[in-house]
C-alpha cells in the first residue's frame, strides 16, 4: 500500500481491496435510495455536473444563496446515517475522537468534472477531510492556499483513500475528468467520490 505525499495530501494508493471496495458500494446502495443524486445549482447560475447526495447528520449544498451544510435533503427527508463501514475506514485514517457529520457522495457521470475549490463550509478545520475514490480513474488537481498559480495532478483509481488534513485541509483541489469505463466496480460506469467531513 504505498503512500504518496504532494503537497500536504497524503495519498494511499490501493488502499481498500476490491472486496472491500464493493462492500462499501453494497452499504450506499440504501443511502442512495433514501437520499437521490441530485445535481446541485451554484452561486454564479448553472449547475455542477457532479451528481451528489449525503449521509450523515448534514448534507453539503449549494444553490443561488450560496454554498452550505443543511440537515436535510432537498426533498425533506433527514439524511441517512453513514455506513458503519466508512465510519471504520475515519477511524484508521483520521481519529476516534470525533467521527465525521457529513460524507458527500459525488458521482461523476462521463463528462463530469469539479472546478478548482476548497472544503471551507466546515466550523472545524482541525480534522482532515477524508476522501474515498470507486470506480473510474479520475485526475485529480492539487493547487495552493490560494486560488492559482501552478498546481500538480495526480491519477486516483478505485480504492484510493487521501487524507486532506494538516497543511493541504484549506488548498485548492479540483477534478478535471474521468476515464469513463475504465473500472468494473460500478456496473454504469462512473466514479464515486466519498468525502467524510467534522462539520461543527
Ligand atoms: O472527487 C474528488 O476526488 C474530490 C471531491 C471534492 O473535491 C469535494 O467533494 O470537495
Amino acid at each position: 500500500m504505498p503512500l504518496l505525499r504532494l503537497r500536504g495530501f497524503e495519498i494511499h494508493k490501493n488502499s481498500l481491496s476490491p472486496t472491500e471496495q464493493s462492500e462499501i458500494v453494497e452499504a450506499l446502495r440504501p443511502v442512495l435510495k433514501a437520499a437521490p443524486l441530485f445535481s446541485p445549482k451554484v452561486p454564479t447560475g448553472g449547475q455542477m455536473s457532479v451528481r451528489m447526495t449525503s449521509a450523515g447528520q448534514f448534507g453539503w449544498f449549494s444553490d443561488a444563496t450560496g454554498y452550505r451544510y443543511v440537515d436535510s435533503h432537498p426533498k425533506g427527508q433527514a439524511w441517512p446515517d453513514i455506513p458503519a463501514v466508512l465510519l471504520n475506514l475515519w477511524r484508521k485514517h483520521v481519529s476516534a475522537e470525533r467521527l465525521p457529520e457529513c460524507c458527500l457522495v459525488n458521482y461523476y457521470g462521463e463528462s463530469a468534472r469539479m472546478g478548482m475549490h476548497q472544503d471551507k463550509d466546515e466550523a472545524d478545520f482541525t480534522f482532515p477531510v477524508l476522501s474515498v475514490s470507486l470506480g473510474d480513474d479520475a485526475l485529480f488537481r492539487i493547487g495552493n492556499a490560494t486560488r492559482g498559480g501552478k498546481t500538480e495532478s495526480i491519477w486516483l483509481s478505485s480504492g484510493d483513500v487521501v487524507v486532506m488534513g494538516g497543511e493541504a485541509r484549506l488548498t485548492y483541489h479540483g477534478v478535471d475528468r474521468i476515464r469513463f469505463k475504465s473500472s468494473r466496480l460500478l456496473p454504469k460506469g462512473g466514479r464515486i467520490n466519498l468525502t467524510m467531513r467534522v462539520v461543527t
